[in-house]
């Protein structure tokens, strides 16, 4: 086996079905009687669905009972999968199938590490579950990010020691969950939100693979 392990996050690294998310809660709130911003969807980002739905309630100052709390987490993702249902290969963001490809050819151990209930499922629609070695999401932790515990199981189920594991991730609490499972922290997306990453690009598309040869190479924070 490699001695060197991957690990991609989902949500907003593989797919952008954070627009989905939004959508969903976006619903919600107007149910509810209020206004959820795009701007405030940052801080769903890597977030569990139950802590999303704390946050969202306190955005809109709603007070619930259990009973409505668990009734509007069902609702929002029965309206989440139904965008879901839609979706096909044309949603991968651009790259991501030819760095997979590239890892699988050369025999690299890959996991997802992603906090969505839904990876799975997601990852049929777009036909890439075939490429990941062991799947890793919010089925299977306790702890949600910044936790390092997803990204932990998901090394010891690779095989490969923490600190030669590389994570691929779009949030800010991935980053630090990344960090703190003391791998090398690949940031995609906004550098001033990652800052905190160990690389930043914008999106796979920058990413040579001389880059990731390098890293595997030198392997090493
Ligand atoms: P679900 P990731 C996360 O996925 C999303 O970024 C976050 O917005 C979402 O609330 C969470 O999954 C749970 O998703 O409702 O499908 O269980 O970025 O960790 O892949
Ligand atoms: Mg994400």
């Amino acid at each position: 086996m490699n001695e060197t392990g991957f690990i991609f996050d989902l949500d907003g690294v593989i797919v952008d079905t954070a627009k989905y998310h939004y959508l969903a809660w976006k619903n919600l709130a107007n149910e509810l009687g209020f206004e959820f911003t795009d701007e405030q969807n940052e801080l769903f980002k890597g977030v569990s669905r139950k802590r999303c739905l704390e946050i969202l309630l306190d955005i809109g100052q709603v007070k619930s009972t259990q009973k409505q709390f668990d009734t509007w987490m069902v609702e929002k993702n029965e309206d989440y999968l139904k965008y879901i249902e839609k979706m096909d290969e044309t949603e991968i963001l651009p790259d991501v199938p030819k760095i997979l490809q590239y890892l699988k050819e050369r025999n690299f151990p890959i996991a997802l590490g992603s906090a969505s209930k839904n990876a799975i499922p997601i990852l049929e629609k777009v036909n890439l579950l075939s490429y990941f070695n062991t799947i890793v999401d919010g089925n299977n932790v306790t702890k949600a990010k910044p936790d390092p515990e997803v990204f932990l199981i998901a090394a010891d189920q690779l095989g490969v020691e923490p600190e030669n594991c590389i994570v691929f991730e779009d949030a800010q609490a991935g980053i630090q969950a990344a960090n703190a499972a003391n791998m090398i922290s690949i940031g995609i997306g906004d550098a001033e939100i990652l800052s905190e990453a160990d690389y930043n690009f914008n999106d796979f598309t920058e990413i040579d693979l001389e880059f990731l040869e390098g890293l595997v190479n030198k392997n090493l924070k």
